[in-house]
């Protein structure tokens, strides 16, 4: 459709998911606003399920997450989940579909959530002054900086380094974990909704990359077999559509960070603080997955960011592949 030929600014994408969810509604349930972003803007969630929303729990349906836009200038993030949420509705809907019937079965014993901007402001300011912004634009208190790094706020192994308690920095943890109402919205959200999750994803760009945990620690993740197979059935699947490579490997052979939602969300299940301290009782496996171009293409001056529109729905495509070969992984796994 026209949609997947430009980005849009954010209010359009509000419009685009609550129409969606307008035009599916025995299985799609708009919810306009989870909380609020410093700025006072509302982050939307989209749930999606062939099951009755009252029947979800007594049948145990397994919960998927997908979420774009923690990084305000990764604009391919925001769109593929767009990509994602329209393809399992209208594959569903389209009997003629080829993957119609792979998404009824999906949906007849799951439940997605997608968060299609996590950082908003962010978003919003990408659009109308600096195409390269990174951070929320919260004002750091004692300083004339803007802006934490969500993606380095998550309460996960927060401050243990691969990110920064300076302000200016891209990296900036914020003052303390969980300090940036835009991830408290998200880890409250999850928390209260996402109890049966198996699988949750955080779209970025760029580099062509699918990272499994841990981010901020050695430490092998206790699941790293199971992470792995996962991880790499989402590479094969992208390159058995596209062409394009990806590379599938640990968070923390590509650099140290720590405070991700990644590591947080492999984490969640039991509510302790780190992998360690949970004895290793990972359930949700958590992905960050960074998106075209290839680290070659996008050259180390930024230019990786701005992805033509051209490439929205090529994108969609390879990552949808991924997903229709993770999803059933993550499925079956007891
Ligand atoms: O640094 C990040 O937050 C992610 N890369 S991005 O260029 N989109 O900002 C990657 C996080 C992956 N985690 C680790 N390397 N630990
Ligand atoms: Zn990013």
């Amino acid at each position: 459709s026209a949609w997947f030929k430009e980005y849009h600014p954010y209010p359009e994408i509000l419009s685009f998911f609550s129409n969606l969810a307008a035009e599916h509604p025995s299985l799609a349930t708009f919810t306009p606003s989870i909380g609020k972003t410093y700025e006072g803007r509302d982050i939307a969630a989209i749930t999606i399920s062939a099951v009755p929303a009252e029947a979800r729990d007594a049948l145990k349906v397994k919960q998927i997450w997908w979420q774009g836009m923690i990084h305000a200038r990764e604009w391919i993030s925001g769109a593929t989940v767009q990509f994602l949420a329209h393809k399992l509705l209208t594959a569903h809907a389209d009997e003629s579909d080829p993957d119609h019937t792979w998404a009824v079965k999906v949906l007849n014993e799951s439940e997605f959530t997608i968060i299609p901007t996590v950082n908003p402001d962010g978003y919003e300011y990408t659009w109308s002054r600096d195409r390269m912004w990174r951070k929320n634009r919260r004002p750091v208190t004692g300083s004339s900086a803007y802006g934490v790094d969500l993606n380095r706020n998550y309460p996960d192994g927060w401050g243990t380094g691969g990110a920064s308690k300076n302000p200016y920095s891209e990296a900036y943890q914020g003052p303390s974990p969980l300090s940036e109402p835009e991830v408290k919205v998200l880890t409250s959200y999850f928390l209260s909704h996402m109890k049966r999750a198996v699988l949750a994803i955080d779209f970025h760009s760029y580099s062509q990359l699918v990272l499994r945990p841990l981010g901020y620690s050695s430490y092998p993740a206790p699941h790293d077999a199971k992470l792995k197979a996962v991880g790499d059935a989402a590479r094969d699947a992208i390159r058995a559509t596209s062409g394009k490579k990806y590379v599938s490997e640990r968070e923390i052979d590509l650099y140290a960070a720590s405070g991700t939602a990644e590591d947080w969300f492999y984490s969640v299940d039991v509510g302790k603080k780190t992998t360690e301290d949970r004895g290793g009782n990972g359930r949700v496996y958590g992905f960050t997955i960074e998106l075209r171009p290839s680290a070659n293409e996008g050259g180390w001056g930024g230019d990786g960011f701005i992805l033509p529109p051209e490439s929205i729905i090529p994108v969609g495509e390879e990552i949808w592949a991924a997903m229709k070969a993770v999803v059933p992984k993550v499925l079956d796994d007891p």
